[in-house]
């Protein structure tokens, strides 16, 4: 028989595709697999949940979703190395001859397929995300979501059907081989260098380092960065007789006068985007729940809140009650003890514990009750 190129017997000689080094660096994916599923899945539910839930999800603790969304984005990073690493290792297995010794093995081939492709693309959307960059007609969200079951799904099969594989490797051996530590060690160099060039769009203390980050977490008016600014919304120019109106029993029509007029009070709550960079501020503004109080509105209240913006993904959004009547739930009118600047939301934005960024309603002119 012709075999030829990388089909040949004895073309790849590194002594490191073999299962130990795949076990010890799929480890390492497994985790920042799941990782990414477990906030992600997360993400996706504080978005989009489901009728039974929304009314329990929790606005606390205050940093909730800085913390699940940042270990999402840091996570999905860490797995890009890890990721090139892992297929490195096994890439032979690609030329193996015969291509399906069985039906069995044909269909597991076909599944590693599907897991590989699903990673790929997975870490692909995911970065691109992160950039703000869609060079594709399909929608991100809905596709990043299925192709992160896919590859969960598809990662529980291969570990599966290589479990007596996988466990004959799980414990070093030693002396172990000195390539393969050589190899594991630039692997970590790699992750490391990765995450802490990028981690210091959300953890603080890793600022000075965020080289290759898309944001700069300090950087902007206010010393906040934006996403959408005033100019993109089409929101620089707020109409002079703007006013808040709310909906309820007693239904209110506040002007910017007025709003200053209420109790205002201050918190320091982070915006927390589902890019991954997140920057804490001290807001301050009037309570919802005053507002929904003077309005007389129920208790258990669902809100919908809509910005002055005339389109746009983020024009109306839904806040639950628990949100709606936590303290801390602010229609700012400052942030950082300034005016808020038009990029930032004037004349008010919501702030709320425990909320992606996206919900973060800037520009806004009108709550309703749902
Ligand atoms: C490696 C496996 C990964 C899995 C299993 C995964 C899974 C998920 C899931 C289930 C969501 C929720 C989607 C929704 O709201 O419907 C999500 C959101 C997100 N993921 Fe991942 N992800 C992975 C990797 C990554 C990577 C590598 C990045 C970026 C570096 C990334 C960035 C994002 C972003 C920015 C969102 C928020 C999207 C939005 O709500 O607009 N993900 N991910
Ligand atoms: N009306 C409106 N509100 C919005 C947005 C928007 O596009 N329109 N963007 C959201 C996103 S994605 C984020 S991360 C925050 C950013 O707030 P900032 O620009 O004040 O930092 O505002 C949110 N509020
Ligand atoms: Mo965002």
């Amino acid at each position: 028989m012709l075999r030829r190129g990388p089909l040949r017997e004895g073309t790849f000689t590194s002594a490191l595709h073999e299962p130990r080094t795949a076990v010890v660096i799929g480890r390492w994916l497994g985790a920042a697999l799941l990782t990414c599923f477990l906030t992600g899945l997360l993400s996706h539910v504080l978005q989009q949940p489901p009728t039974w839930l929304r009314d329990h999800l929790p606005s606390r603790p205050v940093n909730g979703y800085r913390v699940t969304q940042g270990l999402h984005v840091i996570s999905g990073i860490a797995a890009i190395p890890l990721l090139g690493a892992k297929l490195w290792t096994v890439y032979p297995k690609l030329f193996e001859w015969p291509p399906a010794r069985s039906v069995l093995h044909a269909l597991e081939r076909l599944s590693i397929a599907i897991l590989v492709a699903a990673m790929l693309l997975e870490v692909f959307t995911g970065l691109l995300n992160t950039l703000q960059w869609y060079p594709w007609p399909f929608p991100f969200r809905q596709t990043h979501f299925w192709l992160g079951w896919l590859a969960v799904g598809g990662l529980l099969l291969h570990v599966a059907a290589k479990a007596p594989l996988i466990a004959r490797h799980w414990r070093r051996v030693r002396p172990g081989l000195a390539q393969r530590r050589a190899f594991l060690t630039a692997v970590t160099a790699s992750v490391g260098v990765v995450t802490l060039t990028t981690a210091g769009q959300t953890v603080p203390w890793l600022r000075a380092l965020d080289l290759f980050a898309p944001r700069r977490p300090d950087l902007g008016p206010q010393g906040l960065p934006i996403n959408r600014t005033a100019v993109q919304a089409g929101t620089s120019t707020v109409p002079a007789d703007w006013q808040l109106t709310v909906d309820g029993p007693r239904p209110l029509r506040l002007s910017l006068a007025e709003l200053a007029q209420l109790p205002q009070t201050t918190a320091e709550l982070p915006i927390s985007c589902v890019e991954g960079w997140s920057a804490s501020a001290h807001w301050t503004g009037v309570r919802v729940r005053d507002l929904l109080d003077l309005a007389g509105a129920p208790a258990d209240a669902r809100l919908q809140i809509t910005s002055l913006e005339k389109d746009g993904p983020y024009r109306v959004v839904e806040m639950p009650a628990t949100y709606a009547r936590d303290p801390l739930t602010l229609l700012a009118l400052r942030v950082n003890g300034q005016v808020l600047d038009p990029d930032h939301g004037y004349p008010a934005r919501i702030i709320a514990p425990n909320r992606p960024g996206v919900l973060q309603t800037k520009w806004v002119t009108r709550i309703e009750l749902i």
